[in-house]
Order: C-alpha cells, then structure tokens, then sequence
C-alpha cells in the first residue's frame, strides 16, 4: 500500500475506529514495518547516521554549540559505549537497535543506557527541521484529535510531561497497543519499547529533556525549551513514524 493510500484510510483512526491491536514489540514481520532508523542489524559496531541539517539549521531554538556538542559528543558517545558493552556481552548478533531496545533488560545497564542514547537521539534528529511545520495535517492529525480531543490538549500533555520529568529524561508521544496515541515519559536513556517502561508504545515523537540538549541557550528554562521546540517539530516525519507503526 502506498504512504498516501494508508494516510486516507487511517483517517478513520481519528473517528474513533481503531486498527488491529499492535504490540509495541512484536514479529520480525511486523517490525520491518516498525521504525528502523536506517539502521543495519548489529553485526560488528553501529554507526552514527548523518544528520542531515547543519549544526546552525535549527537555531535560533536550538543554538550550533548545543547541537555540535548534543551530536558529536554526547549522542557518538553513546554509540561508542554500546558498541563496546555488545563486544563484552557478546549478545544481540544480527539484532538491529530496535530489537535490542525491545528486548534489553532492567539490570543490563550498559546496553539498556547505551542503545537507549542511540535510538532516541537518531530519532530525535529526525523529528526536528529547520522552521519545522505547519503542525500535524491527515492521518496523523486525526489519530491526535481522536487521541486527545483536540491539538491543543495534545500540547498541553506533552509540555506537562516533558517539563516534570525529574532529573534527565525524555517526553514522548507514542502509539499504543490500542492504536491509540499518548503521551509519556521516561528517565534517563529509557524508551517507550522496553520491556519495563511504565506506559508501553512505539514512539513517533520524543523530546530530549537531559540539561545537555538546552543549558547554554536556555539554562534553567526548561519550559521555554519545550515551547520553542513545539516550533521545529518535523511533522511530516513524526506522520511518517506513525505511518510505520500502523502500516500493515
Ligand atoms: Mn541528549
């Protein structure tokens, strides 16, 4: 089926109709069609992926410095740790992120903290764009009003959300088993997909709420951050993560 053909006909999603139940980790079949990332199984190391804007792209929300230290430093670190704590393990062979981030356990800190780093921030480049968008429009602007009643209350949520996690951690708005969208968030380098996740999903959208994405420009102001960041939200990939998610 074609993106556009889907888009239409999960439309009916927002009028309160819902698709067949999806796990958030379920077969291999399904998966393909989950977000991938672009990334290969884990066969020797994973590689960070371009990010596809310059450093400067997103300012004035978020400042070249930030995003030069948030990719190049923080997000690389990540992937260089987990590539490390997979050759000590030895486990996950053939595993892609996806599949090591749904079956990580709670003890297993390096992997769980190291892939988390990974996905979540090779996501987050992906749902950020210069001047971003004009806001969800079709399918995905549906599901949310079905979701949450009305854009506005979605906002509201996620703001909450992102603005109360303590300490360092991630908003995010996921699809649930139910089809349905909601907004949750997690600690640390935690995600949605893992096994021990307090609100299990599949995220499309996330905000990365640790010190290191926002100190230099908006130092304690986290709120201003995620306001801000509401303004170079990628829709058009965000509806594309959905798109995965469901298009089966
Ligand atoms: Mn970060």
């Amino acid at each position: 089926m074609k993106k556009r053909e889907f888009i239409k006909i999960t439309g009916i999603v927002g009028a309160g109709i819902a698709l067949s139940p999806i796990a958030a980790c379920n077969s291999a079949a399904d998966q393909k069609k989950e977000l991938t990332l672009g990334e290969k199984p884990h066969i020797n190391e994973f590689t960070q992926l371009d990010l596809g804007y310059d450093f400067t792209s997103l300012e004035p929300v978020i400042d070249a410095q930030t995003m030069e230290i948030h990719y190049g430093k923080h997000h690389a670190g990540y992937i260089r740790k987990l590539n490390k704590a997979l050759k000590e393990t030895g486990d996950y062979k053939g595993k892609t992120l996806r599949e090591i981030i749904c079956s990580v356990t709670e003890n297993q800190t390096g992997i769980r903290n190291n892939a988390g780093g990974h996905y979540n921030h090779s996501m987050f480049w992906k749902i950020m764009a210069p001047g971003g968008g004009e806001g969800p429009t079709g399918a995905l602007a549906d599901a949310i009003n079905g979701s949450f009643g009305d854009f506005d209350t979605f906002k509201s949520e996620f703001f909450s959300a992102a603005k109360t996690r303590f300490g360092s951690g991630w908003a995010w708005l996921s699809v649930g088993a139910d089809s349905k969208l909601f907004v949750s968030s997690t600690p640390n380098q935690d995600n949605p997909l893992m096994s021990f996740a307090e609100q299990k999903g599949t995220p499309i959208l996330g905000i990365d709420v640790w010190e290191h994405a926002y100190y230099l420009n908006y130092q304690n102001r986290r709120g201003d951050y995620i306001k801000s960041f509401t303004d170079i939200i990628n829709w058009d990939n965000v509806a594309e993560n959905m798109w995965r998610t469901g298009g089966r």
